[in-house]
């Protein structure tokens, strides 16, 4: 995160991890068609039926906090296997990260990977406890698991979690808003009470 108190701004990194294909591009296309503020132009790097290779990136303005223009950094990390060391580094700085599970039965094993994965990740960047939003996606296919099932697998944890249909953009910006309330309660109080803070001595 970035607090700049002169200018009032404020820049935040939100990135969407997950295996293969379970929809983290779809989760932020569809923000980008969607959401009513002010916004950039979605960069997409697309390889082979549409997985991504590098990252996505799409810039929203949000108004976070009172006083402040926030800007927030939408990053996906591409899921194929062996582009781990990219996620790595899309993972850097992140403030906040939106888990996407893909919720079929036979994706599990996967989901829980790629969260171990994410745990290392931030925990060899000093992270360990950046907020995370767990979304379960893809609910609307018939192997899906309910919810409370994917919990018991997944989330010992309790990390916050939205079931969502990201095709249809069911559950989107519900995730969206669960991460930035989290990014505004952990980092982003903390860090204007201490600018004010600054300022007055
Ligand atoms: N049925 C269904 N399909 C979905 C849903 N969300 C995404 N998909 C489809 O799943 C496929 C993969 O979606 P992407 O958003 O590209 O997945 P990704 O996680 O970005 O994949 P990588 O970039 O390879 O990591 C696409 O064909 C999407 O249309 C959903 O909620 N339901
Ligand atoms: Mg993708």
């Amino acid at each position: 995160m970035v607090l700049d108190p002169e200018k009032r701004e404020i820049r935040l990194k939100v990135v969407y991890y997950g295996p293969v294909v379970s929809g983290k591009t779809t989760n932020v296309v569809f923000i980008s068609q969607h959401y009513p503020g002010p916004k950039g132009i979605l960069a997409r790097s697309e390889g082979l039926r549409g997985m991504t290779v590098v990252f996505d990136l799409l810039p929203i303005e949000v108004p976070l906090i009172k006083g402040y223009r926030a800007r927030v950094f939408l990053y996906t990390v591409p899921g194929q296997y062996f582009f781990k060391p990219i996620r790595r580094i899309v993972l850097r700085g992140t403030d906040g990260v939106v888990f996407v599970a893909d919720s079929q039965a036979g994706r599990m094993e996967d989901n829980k990977r790629y969260l171990l994965e994410l745990f290392e990740g931030l925990k060899s960047f000093g992270r360990i406890r950046t907020p995370i939003v767990m979304q379960y996606n893809k609910q609307d296919l018939p192997e899906a698991l309910p919810p409370k099932e994917i919990d018991q697998i997944l989330n010992p944890y309790r990390f916050p979690t939205v079931p969502a249909v990201a095709i249809r953009g069911r559950g989107v910006f519900r995730t969206l808003e669960l991460i930035l309330k989290a990014i505004v309660r952990v980092q982003i109080i903390p860090a204007v009470r201490k600018a004010g803070r600054a300022k007055t001595s």
